[in-house]
């Protein structure tokens, strides 16, 4: 690259919808899209390192020059992992500058399960990020699980649509404006339909849901920004789908739980684990009925994916 090629006042600002080993493509403030590549010097420092929702200045290109991303600039905020397999100990960043994690699950097909609420939400509450319950597929069971509604009791906020009939849209879409959200929420939970009725013209693959199971697949597979002209940002990951506490040691994962924390520090025990211990606070709360029984069997459900005994919602 050259430098005389462009001046600074032709540099833009804008930021990242979609990041791919070479290239990325940038939107900017009236959506206009450009197709990047990285300027060498980005390459060396933080090659690997960008991600979807980062911001970046970048030259739109010009006859002489294609369009480059000069820099990124800082991050408030970042969704990461660690890398896969013998890249474990390298964070993955998965998205930045998100300041909303939708938290996506089905009322039926499959069947509503709080479990799946539960960790996701404790994802939330892990990233800083706040958390909007969306209870989708509503066209198929209209009535509120009573789980949704107590973790509404708490303090989260909650939506329920229908990707389908289109139930609840609205309301979605406003709750999302001005924000900067990540879509959550296991297989199957209606994803991919969500964003194709929240973006006009946008084609997510929509998975199919297996007869035998119930399950979705999985068929996204690289992040996306979807920005629509009414304000919507909404970032799908595949990261992020099948859920996702990383990095938590297990005395940590009680404060994750928003109702346990009045009663932490009350235990007879200091490094309780609210399991079998006498004179557990969390547990006395749970047979008082402040707190309900689901919350206590999720809790002990992210402690044994976090020792080692396996995933299951
Ligand atoms: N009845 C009904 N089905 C839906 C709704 N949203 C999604 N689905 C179906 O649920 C299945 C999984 O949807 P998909 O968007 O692929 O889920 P994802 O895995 O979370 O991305 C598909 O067969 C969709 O057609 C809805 O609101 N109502
Ligand atoms: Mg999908
Ligand atoms: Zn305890």
């Amino acid at each position: 690259m050259n430098p005389d090629v462009f001046r600074s006042e032709d540099l833009r600002r804008g930021m990242l919808i979609e990041v791919q080993r070479r290239t990325a493509t940038v939107i900017d403030e009236s959506g206009v899209e450009t197709h990047c590549a990285y300027s060498p010097g980005i390459r060396l420092k933080e090659f690997s390192n960008f991600a979807v929702g980062d911001r970046v200045e970048y030259f739109p290109g010009n006859a002489s020059q294609e369009p480059l991303i000069t820099a990124i600039l800082p991050r408030v905020r970042k969704i990461s992992r660690p890398g896969p397999g013998e890249r474990h100990a390298r964070e993955l960043i998965l998205a930045a500058n998100v300041d909303l994690l939708v938290v996506t699950v089905a009322a039926a097909q499959p069947a509503f399960n709080p479990r799946f609420l539960d960790r996701y939400l404790a994802v939330a509450e892990r990233f800083d990020l706040e958390a909007l319950i969306c209870i989708n597929k509503v066209d198929l069971q209209p009535e509120l699980p009573p789980e949704a509604a107590y973790l509404e009791g708490v303090g989260y906020a909650r939506v329920s649509v229908s990707a389908e009939t289109g139930t609840g849209l609205e309301e979605l879409r406003a709750k999302l404006r001005g924000r900067l959200a990540v879509l959550s929420g296991p297989s199957g939970a209606g994803k991919s339909s969500l964003i194709r009725a929240l973006v006009p013209g946008s084609d997510p693959r929509v998975g199919e849901v297996r007869d035998s199971d119930g399950k979705g697949r999985h068929t996204t597979t690289t992040s996306h920004l979807y920005a629509t002209e009414d304000g919507v940002r909404i970032i799908d990951t595949p990261g992020l789908r099948e859920l996702g506490l990383w990095n938590v040691e297990a005395n940590e994962v009680a404060a994750l739980w928003r109702d346990f924390r009045p009663y932490l520090g009350r235990c007879r025990f200091t490094d309780c684990a609210h399991r079998t211990e006498p004179d557990c606070a969390i547990r006395a709360a749970v047979d008082a009925g402040a707190i309900p029984e689901f919350r206590l069997v999720s809790y002990y459900r992210v402690l044994e994916t976090l020792a080692g005994e396996g995933e299951r919602p």
